[in-house]
């Protein structure tokens, strides 16, 4: 396909062009990544009204459930919806962890749905660090909500928080202990709180609701919105969205500002550490510190400081 064509098709909301302009996203080939930048700079100034959220929650939450009946109820106001889903896929074995769980196939059969279960993979320096540029795609593609599921690994749940404009934490009602098994530094990154399942046992997800409102006292100032409702039969989602839309009535788009930011500071991160790793001197000379660590003769504060030393760039003796 020309990058003409590439172009033309993706603006005009095909969904093979943008799963094709996906993959150049993602890529690990120097030369995808590079037609990947192309199509970006190419549509710089394309202006959309769009709505980032991000959805976080321990496994078996129910995030893809959730997930699937908003996007539903989205489509049925005949909104476009695109769906990610972080995949963290294993740096080891190469291979998702996902495979089809995330594959919601009520959802994917919609005209006006895009789902992508993989939205990035295990790049070095984050994992998240082509996501932004995969929802700026979607929304090049006219997807007006990108909604991206988190896979719950500590860090990228956090940069995910500051890729999205309203990030949602999903939790169960029901169980006591719930809070311990959540990481409550979350808390200090979430814009409002899902108590899901609660077709099980409502009253539960008042004291879940106690929990959380006590546990965020601690560490918010501003109060966090929390709801109580069940992705399985969609009671309480029409709350939730009329809550999301309530947002984006008076959301700051200059917020954004912060996001280019941060995207900006991860990917160079991540490129760097590629560059370094691709170039054979900078290569050998990380080995050769590597090594110097795996058998104590350097301490890795003393590693560090010869690499830069090194490369000329400290003037440090050790
Ligand atoms: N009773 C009840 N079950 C639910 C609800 N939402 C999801 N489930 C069930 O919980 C299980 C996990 O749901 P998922 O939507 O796959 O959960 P998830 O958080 O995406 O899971 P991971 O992606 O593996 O972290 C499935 O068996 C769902 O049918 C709900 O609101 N009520
Ligand atoms: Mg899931």
């Amino acid at each position: 396909m020309s990058f003409e064509k590439l172009c033309k098709d993706l603006e005009a909301g095909n969904r093979t062009a943008l799963a094709k302009a996906i993959t150049l996203m993602e890529s690990t080939r120097p030369a995808d990544w590079d037609e990947a930048k192309k199509l970006l700079k190419h549509f710089k100034d394309k202006e959309v009204v769009t709505r980032r959220l991000g959805f976080s929650g321990p496994p078996g939450v129910g995030k893809s459930t959730f997930i699937e009946k908003m996007g539903l109820l989205l489509t049925n106001k005949g909104q476009r919806v695109a769906v990610l889903a972080i995949d963290p896929s294993s740096e080891i074995s190469g291979g998702s962890i996902l495979g089809d769980k995330t594959r919601m196939e009520l959802l994917s059969r919609s005209e006006k749905a895009f789902v992508r279960p993989s939205a990035t993979r295990g790049h070095l320096g984050g994992v998240t660090s082509r996501l932004p540029g995969v929802i700026r795609l979607c929304e090049i593609a006219g997807y007006e909500w990108i909604l991206v599921e988190s896979v719950g690994v500590g860090q990228s749940e956090i940069e995910l928080s500051r890729m999205v404009d309203l990030f949602t934490l999903l939790s169960q009602a029901g169980a006591g202990d719930e809070l311990q098994g959540i990481k409550k530094g979350i808390l200090e990154y979430v814009d409002m709180i899902v108590v899901n399942k609660n077709d099980r046992d409502p009253q539960q997800v008042n004291i879940t609701r106690q929990q959380y409102l006590a546990a965020l006292k601690i560490v918010r100032q501003k109060p966090v919105e929390i709801f109580g409702c069940s992705g399985l039969t969609g009671q309480g989602l029409d709350d939730v969205l009329q809550h999301f839309e309530e947002f984006f009535k008076s959301f700051d788009y200059g917020n954004r500002k912060m996001m280019s930011e941060f995207w900006y500071q991860s990917l160079l991160s991540s490129e760097f550490r590629q560059k370094l790793l691709a170039d054979p001197q900078m290569s050998s000379l990380f080995q050769k510190y590597q090594s110097e660590v795996h058998h104590g003769s350097l301490m890795p504060i003393e590693a560090v400081e010869a690499f830069f030393r090194d490369l000329g760039w400290s003037k440090s003796k050790t």
